[in-house]
Protein backbone atom coordinates (compact mmCIF):
# COMPACT_ATOMS: atom_id res chain seq x y z
CA UNK A 1 0.00 0.00 0.00
CA UNK A 2 1.13 3.57 -0.63
CA UNK A 3 -0.39 6.44 1.36
CA UNK A 4 0.07 10.14 0.51
CA UNK A 5 -0.83 12.68 2.53
CA UNK A 6 -1.72 16.43 1.24
CA UNK A 7 -1.77 18.63 4.51
CA UNK A 8 -0.19 22.39 5.55
CA UNK A 9 1.35 20.28 8.27
CA UNK A 10 3.26 17.63 6.76
CA UNK A 11 6.03 16.79 10.21
CA UNK A 12 2.51 16.51 12.11
CA UNK A 13 1.19 14.23 10.06
CA UNK A 14 4.35 12.13 9.57
CA UNK A 15 5.64 12.45 13.49
CA UNK A 16 2.89 9.59 14.80
CA UNK A 17 3.92 7.32 12.01
CA UNK A 18 7.79 7.28 12.45
CA UNK A 19 8.22 5.05 15.52
CA UNK A 20 7.56 2.08 16.97
CA UNK A 21 5.51 -0.90 14.95
CA UNK A 22 4.41 1.63 12.20
CA UNK A 23 7.94 2.94 11.49
CA UNK A 24 8.87 -0.68 11.52
CA UNK A 25 6.00 -1.90 8.79
CA UNK A 26 7.32 1.06 6.77
CA UNK A 27 10.89 -0.19 6.99
CA UNK A 28 9.59 -3.35 5.96
CA UNK A 29 7.93 -2.58 2.97
CA UNK A 30 4.62 -2.73 3.73
CA UNK A 31 3.92 0.77 3.65
CA UNK A 32 5.09 4.04 1.77
CA UNK A 33 3.68 6.68 3.48
CA UNK A 34 4.69 10.69 2.15
CA UNK A 35 3.17 13.66 3.39
CA UNK A 36 2.93 16.52 1.26
CA UNK A 37 2.92 20.27 1.45
CA UNK A 38 -0.68 21.79 0.18
CA UNK A 39 1.24 25.04 -0.20
CA UNK A 40 3.80 23.70 -2.91
CA UNK A 41 0.90 23.43 -5.63
CA UNK A 42 -0.67 27.38 -4.39
CA UNK A 43 0.26 29.81 -7.68
CA UNK A 44 -0.63 32.81 -5.75
CA UNK A 45 2.44 35.12 -4.94
CA UNK A 46 1.69 34.33 -1.13
CA UNK A 47 1.50 30.78 -1.45
CA UNK A 48 -1.54 31.57 0.12
CA UNK A 49 -4.11 28.38 0.00
CA UNK A 50 -7.37 29.51 2.00
CA UNK A 51 -9.67 32.43 1.69
CA UNK A 52 -12.77 33.59 3.01
CA UNK A 53 -16.18 32.40 2.58
CA UNK A 54 -18.69 32.95 -0.94
CA UNK A 55 -22.26 34.73 0.64
CA UNK A 56 -20.52 35.58 4.43
CA UNK A 57 -19.80 34.45 7.04
CA UNK A 58 -16.92 33.41 9.89
CA UNK A 59 -13.68 31.94 9.05
CA UNK A 60 -11.60 30.48 5.49
CA UNK A 61 -11.98 27.90 3.32
CA UNK A 62 -8.80 25.59 2.03
CA UNK A 63 -9.14 27.20 -1.66
CA UNK A 64 -10.27 24.69 -4.86
CA UNK A 65 -7.35 25.33 -7.14
CA UNK A 66 -4.32 23.80 -4.69
CA UNK A 67 -5.54 20.90 -3.50
CA UNK A 68 -7.25 20.38 -7.36
CA UNK A 69 -3.64 20.28 -8.41
CA UNK A 70 -2.04 18.18 -5.78
CA UNK A 71 -4.81 15.38 -6.34
CA UNK A 72 -4.04 15.73 -10.26
CA UNK A 73 -0.53 15.55 -9.45
CA UNK A 74 -1.03 12.40 -6.89
CA UNK A 75 -3.58 9.97 -8.09
CA UNK A 76 -3.48 7.62 -10.19
CA UNK A 77 -6.05 5.20 -11.66
CA UNK A 78 -5.92 3.28 -8.46
CA UNK A 79 -6.34 6.06 -5.92
CA UNK A 80 -8.73 6.16 -3.18
CA UNK A 81 -8.98 9.88 -2.44
CA UNK A 82 -10.14 10.51 1.49
CA UNK A 83 -10.61 13.67 3.17
CA UNK A 84 -10.58 14.19 7.19
CA UNK A 85 -13.43 16.63 8.21
CA UNK A 86 -15.69 16.20 11.13
CA UNK A 87 -18.50 16.45 8.60
CA UNK A 88 -17.47 12.61 7.42
CA UNK A 89 -18.51 9.37 8.00
CA UNK A 90 -17.81 8.53 11.65
CA UNK A 91 -14.14 6.25 11.47
CA UNK A 92 -14.66 2.55 13.01
CA UNK A 93 -12.16 -0.67 12.86
CA UNK A 94 -14.55 -2.07 9.89
CA UNK A 95 -13.29 1.03 7.77
CA UNK A 96 -9.67 0.41 8.91
CA UNK A 97 -10.18 -2.95 7.58
CA UNK A 98 -12.19 -2.46 4.16
CA UNK A 99 -9.20 0.59 3.86
CA UNK A 100 -6.82 -2.28 3.60
CA UNK A 101 -8.15 -3.92 0.51
CA UNK A 102 -6.82 -0.52 -0.99
CA UNK A 103 -3.18 -0.36 -2.95
CA UNK A 104 -3.14 3.49 -2.88
CA UNK A 105 -4.80 6.18 -0.61
CA UNK A 106 -4.71 9.89 -0.71
CA UNK A 107 -5.73 11.44 2.59
CA UNK A 108 -7.21 15.38 2.44
CA UNK A 109 -6.59 16.88 5.46
CA UNK A 110 -8.85 19.85 6.07
CA UNK A 111 -8.60 22.84 7.90
CA UNK A 112 -10.77 23.79 10.79
CA UNK A 113 -13.85 25.80 8.58
CA UNK A 114 -13.11 22.89 5.89
CA UNK A 115 -12.75 22.81 2.33
CA UNK A 116 -14.56 24.27 -0.97
CA UNK A 117 -17.11 21.89 -1.58
CA UNK A 118 -16.19 21.51 -5.34
CA UNK A 119 -13.38 19.46 -3.79
CA UNK A 120 -16.14 17.08 -2.33
CA UNK A 121 -17.87 16.85 -5.31
CA UNK A 122 -15.22 16.54 -7.56
CA UNK A 123 -12.03 14.72 -5.93
CA UNK A 124 -13.19 12.79 -2.59
CA UNK A 125 -14.44 9.16 -3.05
CA UNK A 126 -15.26 9.21 0.99
CA UNK A 127 -14.92 11.92 3.73
CA UNK A 128 -14.01 10.45 7.24
CA UNK A 129 -14.29 12.04 10.82
CA UNK A 130 -12.45 10.37 13.69
CA UNK A 131 -15.07 11.76 16.36
CA UNK A 132 -17.04 14.76 17.18
CA UNK A 133 -14.61 17.47 18.66
CA UNK A 134 -12.46 20.22 16.97
CA UNK A 135 -8.81 19.81 15.94
CA UNK A 136 -6.63 22.36 14.98
CA UNK A 137 -6.08 20.79 11.71
CA UNK A 138 -6.51 17.50 10.02
CA UNK A 139 -3.51 15.75 10.12
CA UNK A 140 -3.68 14.64 13.49
CA UNK A 141 -6.87 12.74 12.37
CA UNK A 142 -4.77 11.50 9.02
CA UNK A 143 -2.58 9.92 11.31
CA UNK A 144 -5.03 8.65 13.35
CA UNK A 145 -6.68 6.37 10.58
CA UNK A 146 -2.93 5.89 8.98
CA UNK A 147 -2.25 3.96 11.77
CA UNK A 148 -5.35 2.06 12.61
CA UNK A 149 -5.17 0.75 8.63
CA UNK A 150 -1.40 0.14 8.55
CA UNK A 151 -1.01 -2.19 11.77
CA UNK A 152 -3.94 -4.42 10.35
CA UNK A 153 -1.74 -4.72 6.96
CA UNK A 154 -0.26 -8.43 6.32
CA UNK A 155 3.51 -8.37 7.47
CA UNK A 156 2.80 -5.35 9.94
CA UNK A 157 3.90 -6.63 12.83
CA UNK A 158 5.35 -9.61 14.91
CA UNK A 159 3.40 -9.92 17.93
CA UNK A 160 2.47 -7.03 18.81
CA UNK A 161 -1.22 -7.13 17.61
CA UNK A 162 -3.21 -7.50 20.58
CA UNK A 163 -6.47 -10.16 20.60
CA UNK A 164 -8.55 -6.61 21.75
CA UNK A 165 -8.70 -6.61 17.90
CA UNK A 166 -11.01 -9.81 17.49
CA UNK A 167 -13.10 -8.23 20.42
CA UNK A 168 -13.01 -4.84 18.30
CA UNK A 169 -14.15 -6.28 15.51
CA UNK A 170 -17.81 -6.87 16.55
CA UNK A 171 -18.18 -4.22 19.44
CA UNK A 172 -20.66 -5.39 21.24
CA UNK A 173 -19.30 -5.24 24.56
CA UNK A 174 -16.32 -3.11 25.60
CA UNK A 175 -13.17 -5.41 27.56
CA UNK A 176 -13.62 -6.50 31.07
CA UNK A 177 -10.98 -5.16 33.32
CA UNK A 178 -7.59 -6.62 33.37
CA UNK A 179 -5.14 -7.38 36.29
CA UNK A 180 -1.48 -8.54 36.42
CA UNK A 181 1.39 -9.00 38.44
CA UNK A 182 1.59 -8.24 41.29
CA UNK A 183 -1.31 -9.76 43.35
CA UNK A 184 -1.47 -6.90 45.96
CA UNK A 185 0.15 -3.55 44.69
CA UNK A 186 0.45 -1.06 47.82
CA UNK A 187 -2.79 -2.54 49.35
CA UNK A 188 -4.82 -3.03 45.79
CA UNK A 189 -5.82 -6.65 45.31
CA UNK A 190 -6.34 -8.52 42.26
CA UNK A 191 -10.30 -9.73 42.26
CA UNK A 192 -9.97 -12.72 43.91
CA UNK A 193 -11.75 -14.90 41.48
CA UNK A 194 -9.23 -13.97 39.16
CA UNK A 195 -6.32 -16.25 40.92
CA UNK A 196 -9.11 -18.75 41.72
CA UNK A 197 -8.64 -21.01 38.64
CA UNK A 198 -12.40 -21.15 38.49
CA UNK A 199 -12.30 -20.83 34.49
CA UNK A 200 -16.30 -21.44 34.67
CA UNK A 201 -16.36 -18.36 37.39
CA UNK A 202 -13.91 -16.16 35.66
CA UNK A 203 -15.59 -16.33 32.45
CA UNK A 204 -18.76 -15.68 34.04
CA UNK A 205 -17.16 -12.87 36.33
CA UNK A 206 -15.53 -10.82 33.05
CA UNK A 207 -19.06 -11.44 30.92
CA UNK A 208 -20.91 -9.35 34.19
CA UNK A 209 -17.96 -6.56 34.45
CA UNK A 210 -18.12 -6.30 30.54
CA UNK A 211 -21.91 -5.83 30.77
CA UNK A 212 -21.35 -3.54 33.73
CA UNK A 213 -18.66 -1.13 31.73
CA UNK A 214 -20.32 -1.22 28.74
CA UNK A 215 -23.28 -0.06 30.46
CA UNK A 216 -21.55 3.36 32.18
CA UNK A 217 -19.44 4.09 29.10
CA UNK A 218 -20.51 3.20 26.08
CA UNK A 219 -24.88 2.64 26.24
CA UNK A 220 -24.99 2.71 22.77
CA UNK A 221 -23.15 -0.24 22.45
CA UNK A 222 -26.39 -1.94 24.22
CA UNK A 223 -28.56 -0.52 21.66
C1 LIG B 1 -9.93 18.44 9.82
N1 LIG B 1 -11.56 18.64 13.60
O1 LIG B 1 -12.28 16.10 13.36
C2 LIG B 1 -12.75 14.84 13.55
N2 LIG B 1 -12.36 14.09 12.54
C3 LIG B 1 -11.69 14.87 11.69
C4 LIG B 1 -11.66 16.15 12.22
C5 LIG B 1 -11.04 17.35 11.64
C6 LIG B 1 -11.02 18.56 12.35
C7 LIG B 1 -10.45 19.70 11.77
C8 LIG B 1 -9.89 19.63 10.52
C9 LIG B 1 -10.48 17.30 10.37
Amino acid sequence: MRIDIVTLFPDVALAPLSDSMIQRARDAGVVEVAAHQLRDWSEDKHKRVDDSLCGGGQGMLLKPEPIFAAVEDLRTEHTKVILMTPQGRPFQQAIARELTAETHLLILCGHYEGVDQRVIDELVDEEVSIGDYILTNGAIAAAVLCDAVIRLLPGALGDERSAVDESFSDPSLLEAPAYTRPIEFRGMEVPEVLTSGNHKLIAEWKAEQAAERTRRNRPDLLK
